[in-house]
Formats: C-alpha cells, sequence, structure tokens
C-alpha cells in the first residue's frame, strides 16, 4: 500500500455527539455497499449492549476508500468510563476529526479527548455536527471551541483547525454554512489534504504496538495497531516486547487489514497501516512486536488506575443455580480473569475476606457493563454496593472528585442544587440561558454513585448531567446514600396481591403478585427511615365473604422498574444485588429476619 496515500484518524468526541452516525456515512458514501443492502444503523456498534444502549463501548477500527487515499478511520467511544480506551487509540492516528454538537457545544468529555488529542500532537478537523438541530447554534459553538484550544494550550499552528459543519444523521458536510452540500465529500477532502500520512521509515526495523485488543472465536486474541516501521510479515520471525519489558520471540499466525468494518487477511502490512494480528495468546495493551535481530520496544502505553470497585460473590442466596449455568466461585474466577485479559482497565483480585473478588474498574457504567455481559453468557453472583478507591498521601486520605456540568430547565434548578449541597458538591459556575441553567460542581465522586437516575427523576428527563474525573482531594466526610429503610420480606413464598395492596401504603413496592421470593429479599421501600419485615403473602381471611373472588380487584400501584444499573445504585453496604440471567433481586446480606 502506498504509505503517502493512507490515513490515519481517530473520531473523537462527548458522549452521543454522533461519532458512529457520521462513520455509518462515511461508509455509506465511499460505496463499500451494494446499492440496495441492507447495512445496519450504527454498523460501528456491532455488540449487543452497544446497540440495545446505542451508545459505544469498545473502540473499533474500518476504512474507506475516497479518490486514491486508503483512510481508516477508529470510532471511540465518548462515554467517560471508557476514555482510557480513547488515549490508547490515538496512537494509532495521525489526525483526528473533533465532532462537537451544534446545539450543546464541547461538554465535558469533549475536553477530556481534546486534551488527549492535543498531547499526542494530532492534526485535528473540528466537525460541528447536528446542524439540522432546530437549535444549533454553530457560531457560538466555534467560539466555544476556540476558547478550549486556548485553555488547553494548544500551539498556535493547531489553533488555526479546519472547521467542517455536518449532519452525520442526514448525510450532508459543508466548508461554510451558507454552501449546498448533498454529501461528505467536504470531510473526506480535509482528511486527505490536513492529515499528514504516517511518517515511519519502511527500512527501519519493525516496530508494531498494540493499542487495543479483539477476540475471534478462531483465532483467540487479536492485537491490533499501527506500523510505525519497517514491515511486519507473517513469514519472517519477529520479536516481542511484553510490558515488563522482557524480549522473547514470536510467531504471528494471522494478520489482517480492516477493510469497511471488516478484517480482511493479508501477509504482509507496511508502514502506517493499521492491523490486527493473532498468535500470541497473551498479546496485551503495550506489547511492541519487533525486529528479531534489532528489537526496538515503542514507550510503555499508561494504563489509567481503577477509581471504583466493587465485590463479586458467587451466588448463595436461597435460590443459587435456578436460573443460570455458571453459579461458583471457580466460574467466576475464570471468567473474571478472562476479562481482565480482554480489558487492561480492569483489576481483579481475591476478597481480603469472605468468598469472592473485589473487581475495580474507571466507573459504574464499566462494571454494570461487565455484569450485564456475565448474566447474558448465563452467570450468577451477588455485588455489593460500588467503592470508590481512596488515596493514602503523607497519612492523609484522598478521594477522587469529578467535574460535574449540569445543563437544567430553571424550574428544577433549586431541587438539584440542594441535592448536590447534601452531596458534598462545591458549585464552581452557574450561568444562564434561554430558560437554561448550566452549573459547573466539583463533587467526590461517591456523592454521585447513583445519582443520574435520581437526576433524571428530578428533573423530568429534562436536564443532563456530565462528569469527568478532576483531581484527587481531601475526604469530603460522609455522604448518606440513601435515608430510607426498605421493606423486607419476613418468609419465603409468593407474593399475594391483597398483601401488597395492604403493603403499598407504607412505601414503594419494586415487585407485583405472582412473584417467588425469600426470607430476606427486599420488596420495596419503606417511607419510614428504618427496614420493616413485612408478609408479602398473607392472603384474605377465609371467613371474609368477599375473599373468594380472591385477589381479583385488588389495584395495585405499578411496581417500581430498577435497571441493573438503578439497582447498583441504591443498595447499602449491608445489602447486595442478586443478578442471574432471568431476574435482579436486591436483599439483605443477612437473611436472618426472624
Ligand atoms: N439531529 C441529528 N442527530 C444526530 C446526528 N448525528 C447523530 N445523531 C443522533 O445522535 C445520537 C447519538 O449518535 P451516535 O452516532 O451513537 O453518537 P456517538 O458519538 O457514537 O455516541 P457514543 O459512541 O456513545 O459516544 C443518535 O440518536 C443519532 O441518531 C445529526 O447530524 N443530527
Ligand atoms: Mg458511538
Amino acid at each position: 500500500m502506498d504509505q503517502s496515500k493512507i490515513r490515519n484518524v481517530a473520531i473523537i468526541a462527548h458522549v452521543d455527539h454522533g461519532k458512529t452516525t457520521l462513520v455509518d456515512q462515511l461508509f455509506q458514501q465511499s460505496g463499500m455497499f451494494r446499492e440496495n443492502q441492507e447495512v445496519a444503523e450504527r454498523l460501528m456498534d456491532s455488540m449487543d449492549l452497544e446497540k440495545e444502549r446505542g451508545i459505544t463501548i469498545t473502540a473499533k477500527n474500518g476504512s474507506y476508500c475516497f479518490k486514491d487515499y486508503w483512510i481508516n478511520i477508529i470510532d471511540t467511544p465518548g462515554h467517560a468510563d471508557f476514555g482510557g480506551q480513547v488515549e490508547r487509540v490515538l496512537r494509532m492516528a495521525d489526525g483526528c476529526l473533533l465532532l462537537v454538537d451544534a446545539q450543546e457545544g464541547p461538554m465535558p468529555q469533549t475536553y477530556f479527548v481534546l486534551k488527549k488529542a492535543l498531547a499526542a500532537g494530532l492534526r485535528i478537523i473540528v466537525v460541528i455536527n447536528k446542524i439540522d438541530k432546530p437549535a444549533a447554534r454553530c457560531e457560538w459553538v466555534v467560539d466555544q471551541v476556540f476558547d478550549l484550544f486556548v485553555k488547553l494550550e494548544a500551539p498556535d499552528h493547531l489553533l488555526d483547525f479546519p472547521v467542517v459543519y455536518a449532519s452525520a444523521k442526514q448525510g450532508y458536510a459543508k466548508h461554510h454554512l451558507t454552501d449546498e452540500s448533498t454529501d461528505m465529500v467536504p470531510i473526506s477532502e480535509l482528511i486527505a489534504t490536513h492529515v499528514p500520512p504516517p511518517s515511519g521509515d519502511p527500512n527501519a526495523p519493525l516496530q508494531m504496538q498494540v493499542s487495543s485488543l479483539d477476540h475471534s472465536p478462531y483465532l483467540g486474541r487479536l492485537g491490533i495497531g499501527k506500523v510505525v516501521n519497517g514491515t511486519l510479515s507473517i513469514n519472517k520471525p519477529i520479536a516481542v516486547v511484553k510490558r515488563d519489558g522482557s524480549i522473547s520471540p514470536a510467531r504471528l499466525t494471522k494478520i489482517f487489514r480492516f477493510e469497511s468494518d471488516k478484517k480482511v487477511s493479508t501477509d504482509t502490512a507496511g508502514v502506517g497501516e493499521l492491523v490486527a494480528v493473532a498468535g500470541m495468546d497473551d498479546v496485551t495493551v503495550g506489547v511492541t512486536f519487533t525486529d528479531a535481530d534489532n528489537p526496538m520496544p515503542m514507550p510503555l502505553i499508561e494504563i489509567d488506575p481503577p477509581t471504583i470497585s466493587m465485590n463479586f460473590i458467587p451466588n448463595d442466596s436461597p435460590f443459587a443455580g435456578l436460573e443460570g449455568k455458571f453459579v461458583t466461585s471457580r466460574h467466576l474466577e475464570d471468567r473474571l480473569r478472562k476479562e481482565t485479559l480482554a480489558d487492561v482497565a480492569l483489576r481483579v483480585e481475591p476478597m481480603k475476606e469472605g468468598v469472592g473478588y473485589v473487581v475495580a474498574g474507571r466507573g459504574e457504567l464499566h462494571l454494570s457493563i461487565l455484569i450485564e455481559k456475565m448474566r447474558r453468557e448465563g452467570f450468577e453472583l451477588q455485588v455489593t454496593r460500588p467503592q470508590v478507591i481512596m488515596k493514602q498521601v503523607d497519612g492523609v486520605t484522598l478521594e477522587p472528585y469529578e467535574e460535574l456540568t449540569i445543563d437544567v430547565d430553571e424550574q428544577y434548578a433549586g431541587a438539584v442544587i440542594e441535592r448536590l449541597g447534601m452531596l458534598r458538591g462545591q458549585m464552581q459556575e452557574m450561568t444562564q440561558a434561554n430558560g437554561m441553567n448550566r452549573l459547573v460542581y466539583k463533587i467526590p465522586t461517591r456523592g454521585l454513585l447513583g445519582y443520574r437516575s435520581e437526576f433524571m427523576t428530578a428533573t423530568k428527563g429534562l436536564g443532563m448531567m456530565n462528569y469527568v474525573f478532576a483531581e484527587y482531594g481531601p475526604y469530603a466526610g460522609d455522604i448518606i446514600n440513601r435515608v430510607n429503610g426498605v421493606l423486607i420480606s419476613m418468609d419465603t413464598c409468593t407474593t399475594v396481591a391483597y398483601a401488597l395492596f395492604n403493603l403499598q401504603d407504607r412505601g414503594r413496592l419494586f415487585l407485583g403478585p405472582g412473584n417467588r421470593i425469600y426470607a430476606g429479599q427486599i420488596i420495596g421501600e419503606n417511607a419510614r427511615n428504618q427496614d420493616m419485615v413485612v408478609n408479602p403473602a398473607k392472603g384474605k381471611k377465609l371467613t371474609n365473604m368477599r375473599a373468594s373472588g380472591s385477589d381479583e380487584n385488588v389495584v395495585l400501584v405499578p411496581p417500581v422498574q430498577m435497571s441493573l444499573e438503578d439497582c447498583i445504585a441504591y443498595i447499602n453496604d449491608d445489602e447486595l444485588v442478586e443478578v442471574t440471567p432471568k431476574t435482579i433481586r436486591l436483599r439483605k446480606r443477612s437473611l436472618n429476619v426472624k
């Protein structure tokens, strides 16, 4: 492949600003699909969980042709929990598209990814996306982006960034807002002219560093990275430099390049090409494949330390083993170990007391996605409330803080401010525009655990909240997770509508009639502060004449529906979430309720 015609471009942005949709359009318009071919929306979001949630979880490679250019595209996740991946895959890129929503403007993760792109010295093309939105305010957004570059001390030659306006959804882009356009050509043109070709030397010793991982059912683990110098060849013996600096011989069994969203096998890959390689079972992020005679390791890729942890415990509830295939501690251990190989941001250690594992990751979403994957594979397990990872510096306990940005309708701002105060948030900034308030806070990560769903309810879904890790700071003091107690079942039984009807005045119920539950299981929230043991199976007395029709006439308030994330955020330290392929239950750790 002609090195001068390769362009390696990462697409980076805040969550939901349209990265994956933009990739769809670039692919679609490059003519790589047959005219009548059915192509999935957000093609690169290929995992089931990505499709269901509409978010990108892992970065992915693809490519398309524009004129005689071969453009490698790296789609990255925008959610802060997966920010570490962005930093790693930027090593494959020579330039990037920074997408910014034409209405929202730069958001916390925009700041984070731009900082990483500047640190990597990449050429940046700013794409103002979603210009079709009626509330788009492009000029304002461009100004904000410029301010962000200045704030991040971008060097002068990068401050002069090209801007292109796009609607990824409708498939057009333009250099000026007044231009007419029906296609994405302006973006491809800018990539061809503004992003430099890869700069390596084909005659130098081989260097290819693994920046991300993938898995093939037939070939096992794949390492993905850029050939920085030299040529990678299937038949040539090479060496691998591991993260610990050790050097050993290696032989690759397969090399793939990325064509559209597929991997295509090849025997050699030259400078600047992005490839996936098979043949090394314990390949991990940061290893360098290099010349066997003249090994040249590349600088190590730093991996951000985890910020929160949860305990994963084998299911020991009375219903253990009824719904899942994998239940034992051994199953759990094997699965978690396997995950750490594929996900370098995850740490797993045995618990110091009791049976189970401390699983540490980059945030609530990171860990809950793992739990969700496991339950779909047939695992049963129990998890504890997430804990933030504290640090000891010079004998002082420090805890992580986030910078929180909230956009909320004026009428709800008061309630939000009050609550954030209780969560130990410190307001940094408050601005108003068009009936919306923007609040910026510094707040302990602890205070934010589980806050999202509360925020959504408090603002009737009309608010937006985003946060990124800010720094470690002094311990902020106690934060009360939940003031209410819970309603606990006194017996193992099946819930009865009549009993629930009598209980629903006491608080909010989490389940309806006809559910099999056990003693010690949590069935609802008490309106009062303390826990209460209740009997959700108590039927009507038989002496009551109207009992003959039994339950049917009872009108129940629909139970509160809680997602896995809601449950995890809800529980206290003396409670667990039990997860099986079919059910999510809340329980007391101690089931002794009598
Ligand atoms: N109106 C409008 N909506 C868009 C546009 N581009 C994307 N969207 C919508 O924005 C939402 C998010 O799009 P994605 O492409 O998944 O965003 P993303 O940046 O890949 O999101 P993450 O990968 O989760 O960070 C989807 O509902 C898209 O349909 C656009 O140009 N205009
Ligand atoms: Mg995406």
